[in-house]
């Protein structure tokens, strides 16, 4: 079935040159298509809505600061079983518990600075897309 899906790379992606790399691993996946792209710095309210669901945890304010330090790219990527795909993709939270392969996996060390954000749902999906992409239908 042919979902969508949004992804961030994080300020550490961009930061540290992995924009090509990390696209393109979603490129070459057969039968998902990028479908929206930008480079942008997300203002605090949308990263508090972006983020609602950790209101309150200790590493909520470390991880907007994070997220407001540097821009992003957002993507959405359409395809089949592209919402799970993605997150396979990504691998774990953790990078250390990441297996290589995946991004987190291959790039990543730091729990906060894991390179990726991807919706967890199609619920989700939709809402994030609405939220970094408004005149997208
Ligand atoms: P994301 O939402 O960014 O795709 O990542 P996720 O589902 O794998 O992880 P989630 O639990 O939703 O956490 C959101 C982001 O918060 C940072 N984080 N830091 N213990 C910590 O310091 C900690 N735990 C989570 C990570 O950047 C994580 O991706
Ligand atoms: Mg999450």
């Amino acid at each position: 079935m042919s979902q969508r899906t949004l992804v961030l790379l994080k300020p550490d992606a961009v930061r540290r040159g992995l924009i090509g790399t990390i696209v393109t691993r979603f490129e070459q996946k057969a039968g998902w298509t990028i479908t929206a792209l930008e480079l942008r710095t997300p203002d605090r309210g949308t990263l508090e809505q972006h983020y609602a669901e950790h209101v309150g945890r200790p590493f909520y304010e470390p991880l907007m600061d994070f997220m407001a330090s540097g821009p992003s790219v957002a993507l959405v990527i359409e395809g089949e079983r592209v919402v799970a795909g993605v997150r396979e993709l990504a691998g774990p939270t953790d990078p250390i518990a990441a297996a290589p392969g995946t991004i987190r996996g291959d790039f990543g060390t730091i729990v906060r600075e894991n390179l990726v954000h991807a919706s967890d749902s199609e619920e989700s999906a939709e809402r994030e897309i609405k939220l970094f992409f408004p005149g997208l239908a």
